[in-house]
């Protein structure tokens, strides 16, 4: 059996701080090599057992409605969502229980303990569509200011495959209105119109996250950010 070794958990107080300022930080090297490949297999054998199922005990498939968003069509091409794969992969439970995550997103969140609201695999198609202006925590039952997301890259993300971009400190300002992900790409705005004049190229040139392989990238639940591109012929795969 592996031993994980390596998982770089560990936070500096700059890294603490950068989170707190910025709304996100980024774990390079998170995996090592041995590492990366049990996420991968882990991940692509949990994702192929469900047969496109999103949620374990209930009928809905990738590519259904599942009620969160406006249009189905254009959202079911955006990204394949599959979720809590650690109630049906018992790979994924060891990797999602491991107390080192959760003392990592604990000391982000500036909390003594944390709990996880789901895991998700979360595979962009070749040619997927951009994922519109969003954040989190509006899709889950609850609303915290703590809560954070992690980001396990199994594939580089890149400009061309989707990587993410976001408004700096907007983790500060937010609340929990959101228009879900559409095709109307700044359809957030209506709900935070103190964004809706960004110099977009700005954020197009100076903040964007452009993630390697097996890094690890935590961020804010309240963070308004954007994936612009899916354009490419391969896709990515994430946890
Ligand atoms: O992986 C994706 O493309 C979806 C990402 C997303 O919605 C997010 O991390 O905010």
């Amino acid at each position: 059996m592996i031993q994980y070794l390596n998982m770089n958990t560990t936070l500096t107080t700059d890294k603490i701080i950068f989170f707190q300022e910025n709304g996100f930080i980024i774990q390079e090297n998170f995996l090592n090599d041995e590492e990366l490949i049990e996420w991968r297999t882990a991940v692509t054998e949990a994702v192929s057992e469900r047969n496109g199922l999103k949620i374990p005990g209930q009928m809905i498939k990738t590519d259904d409605d599942d009620g969160n968003n406006e249009d189905p069509e254009y959202f079911s091409n955006v990204f394949d969502q599959l979720i809590n794969l650690w109630q049906t992969n018992d790979r994924i439970r060891k990797l999602m229980l491991d107390e080192r995550l959760g003392k990592m997103a604990a000391t982000l969140a500036g909390t003594t303990g944390i709990r996880i609201w789901h895991d998700q695999a979360l595979i962009k198609r070749p040619w997927a569509n951009p994922t519109a202006w969003h954040l989190d925590t509006p899709f889950w039952s609850f609303s915290e200011r703590n809560a954070l997301s992690i980001w396990v890259a199994l594939d580089d993300a890149t400009v061309e495959n989707g990587c993410l971009y976001f408004i700096p400190g907007s983790h500060k300002k937010t609340s929990f209105q959101n228009p879900g992900i559409t095709k109307n790409m700044n359809a957030v705005f209506k709900y935070y119109p103190q964004f809706a004049n960004i110099n977009l190229l700005e954020v197009l040139l100076l903040n964007l996250i452009i993630l390697k392989v097996s890094s690890l990238l935590q961020y804010q639940a309240y963070f308004l950010r954007v994936l612009p591109l899916g354009w490419h012929p391969e896709g990515r795969l994430r946890k």
